[in-house]
């Protein structure tokens, strides 16, 4: 049964992921996206394989989207007229959220 891998990730990671996939094998598509919460651009692929690659995609994913907590710059602090605020990074749960959906049919003409 052939899979689509559809993972949304940050776009700081795009080009190490891509450049994994396409090294391994893989052929995928890429398309920017916004979060629909924080509206924040971030990066989709889609990548259509095998069952047996699902792992190996997987992986690729894995080790390759950091944490935008861990290589975010601080927020510089905003002056305001009353007091100086310090700018809050939203808190962002996962560094990529994958989908893994069942092909039905897969046709290149
Ligand atoms: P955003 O929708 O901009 O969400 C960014 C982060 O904000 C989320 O991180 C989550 O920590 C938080 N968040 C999202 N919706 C929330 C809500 N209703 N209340 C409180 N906090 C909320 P992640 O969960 O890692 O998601 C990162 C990005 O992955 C999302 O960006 C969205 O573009 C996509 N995504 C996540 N779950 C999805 C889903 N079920 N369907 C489609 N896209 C999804």
């Amino acid at each position: 049964m052939m899979k689509l891998v559809m993972a949304v990730i940050s776009s700081d990671d795009s080009r190490d992921v891509l450049d994994q996939l396409s090294q391994n094998g893989f052929t995928a598509t890429v398309t920017n996206s916004t979060g629909g919460f924080l509206r924040i651009g971030n990066t989709t692929i889609f990548c259509g394989i095998d069952e047996q690659d699902l792992e190996s995609v997987l992986k690729i994913l894995r080790e390759n989207c950091s944490n935008p907590a861990d290589s975010a710059s601080p927020l510089p602090e905003v002056e305001t007229g009353l007091a100086k605020s310090v700018s809050v990074r939203p808190q962002v749960s996962g560094r990529a959220t994958i989908f893994v959906l069942d092909v039905e049919h897969f046709e290149q003409v």
